[in-house]
């Protein structure tokens, strides 16, 4: 039975992933932060088959003792503070999670068991400004928030520690996915549970920043697959994760709109507060090398996405849930 650590478990991505990785007979070990109340909404229903572990990625002890204690065959380093408007407001933060923080696992490694394969949440996010439509793996960087320039660091000692050390180091860029358990503050989320609401009657508009950016949006449950076979593989490499598609928030909001049965324009209101102090405009990916070394390719599309979303969102709002 092989080990998995995963860092970011609480998250959208490491509770799909653990799923993911249970259901392949992995033991899966959780990194969690301590908090004074505990977070675990998205992790209760499997809770019992996987095993909660105390670490922090500002604190490089807990990360060699982690990878020390468990033996893991695979490191999947997930966490980060990962909501972009926050990048801004602490940018030195964010620069300690996500772009140190892959310095201390990857250090982590090296020092315990160089054999370990690792995986790196890279992003879409550094393409920012992009210089080439769509991006593929070779497409240069020009991040746009504090958060990408950290992302791009993340990448980038990535593979210095791959070409460095020999270590089995891949850097996933992947592009936005979602799903019913996005954090609330992402744009779709924030959509379609407004839309649901409405249609609920509890609430009246939604106000939202700008509407002509352009997104690739893709289904979590599909990413996390990506994540693991970049972990196969005979040797570790670098692979854009995407649909293909973009689509602009204005479209998003048709979407879920008119699957809650509500026309947008009569409720959504654009509010400057939630203009970013630098956008990125058109994001769309590549996926061409993932799909041929990798064999993967997206399941669910941008319209099957966001009604998943909205039917998600109806049910938890009906049953009492609060999302
Ligand atoms: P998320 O829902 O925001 O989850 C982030 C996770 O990181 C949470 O479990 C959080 O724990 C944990 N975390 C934050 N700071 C930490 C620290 N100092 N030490 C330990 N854990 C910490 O993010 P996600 O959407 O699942 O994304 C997963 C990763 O992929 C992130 O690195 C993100 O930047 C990257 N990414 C995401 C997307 C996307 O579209 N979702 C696209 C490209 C890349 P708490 O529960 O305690 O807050
Ligand atoms: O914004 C626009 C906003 O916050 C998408 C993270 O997972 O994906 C995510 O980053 C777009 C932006 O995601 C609102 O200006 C309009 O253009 O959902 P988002 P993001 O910034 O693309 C990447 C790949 C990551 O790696 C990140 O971790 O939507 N937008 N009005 C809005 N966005 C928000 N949040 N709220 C609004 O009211």
């Amino acid at each position: 039975m092989p080990t998995a650590v995963i860092t970011g478990i609480t998250g959208q991505d490491g509770s799909y992933l653990a799923e993911l990785l249970l259901s392949k007979g992995y033991k899966v070990v959780g990194m969690v932060r301590r908090t004074s109340t505990i977070n675990f909404d998205r992790i209760r229903h499997i809770q019992n088959d996987i095993e909660l572990v105390q670490g922090d990625l500002l604190d490089q002890s807990s990360l060699v003792d982690i990878v020390h204690e468990y033996k893991p065959e695979e490191v999947y380093n997930l966490a980060a503070q990962s909501f972009v408007p926050t990048s801004w407001k602490q940018p030195v933060l964010t620069g300690e999670f996500t772009a140190l923080g892959v310095t201390r696992m990857l250090e982590a490694i090296r020092q315990v068991n160089p054999g370990i394969r690792f995986y790196q949440a890279s992003s879409s996010e550094m393409f920012g400004k992009v210089v080439e439509v769509p991006q593929r793996e070779s497409t240069p960087f020009y991040p746009r928030s504090p958060y990408g320039v950290a992302k791009v660091y993340g990448h980038w000692i990535t593979v210095n520690y791959r070409e460095s050390y020999n270590l089995y180091a891949c850097s996933g860029i992947l592009f936005n996915h979602e799903s019913p358990r996005r954090g609330l503050e992402f744009v779709t989320h924030k959509v379609t549970h407004a839309a649901a609401r409405i249609r609920l009657g509890r609430q009246k508009e939604l106000r939202l920043g700008n509407l002509d950016s352009r997104r690739d949006w893709g289904y979590a449950g599909d990413y996390v697959k990506a994540m693991w076979l970049m972990l196969q593989q005979p040797e570790p490499d670098d692979y854009v994760v995407a649909t293909g598609e973009t689509h602009t928030v204005r479209e998003l909001c048709e979407v879920a709109f008119e699957r809650a049965g509500l026309d947008w324009q009569e409720h959504v209101v654009i509010d400057p507060k939630f203009l970013r102090p630098a956008e990125v405009d058109l994001l769309v990916g590549d996926p061409g090398k993932a799909g041929a070394k990798l064999g993967w390719e997206p399941e669910v599309t941008f319209k099957g996405l966001i009604e998943m979303m909205v039917d998600a969102d109806f049910e938890a709002l009906k049953s009492g849930r609060e999302v």
